[in-house]
């Protein structure tokens, strides 16, 4: 099975101040270390402070075996870094969802 990388992020440029039109631009690969990532199918990606540093996380889920991947934020929430990921845990267990 052929596996698509996760294209997900469409670049938000407006403020979201009352009044002003949002404005969206085309899609864009996310990378991790320079590579496109790839989790298959189902991703369902989340931007969120998950570390509590201040800038924005990625947590996606992974098709294969249902774990959850946590790639912290290296950069500003404008211009996101990420450099590896690991898997989310729970009381020292890896968290994994049912998959296909
Ligand atoms: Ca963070």
């Amino acid at each position: 099975m052929q596996k698509l990388p996760m294209l997900v992020v469409v670049t938000f440029l407006a403020s979201l101040a009352p009044g002003v039109a949002t404005r969206f631009t085309g899609p864009e690969m996310i990378e991790d270390n320079g590579s496109p990532i790839d989790v298959g199918y189902y991703g369902a990606p989340v931007m969120f402070d998950w570390n509590q540093d201040g800038a924005k996380d990625l947590v996606c889920g992974q098709f294969t075996s249902g774990m959850i991947r946590f790639y912290p934020n290296l950069g500003p929430d404008t211009a996101p870094v990420f450099n590896g990921f690991s898997y989310l845990e729970a009381d020292g267990a890896q968290i994994t969802l049912p998959s296909g």
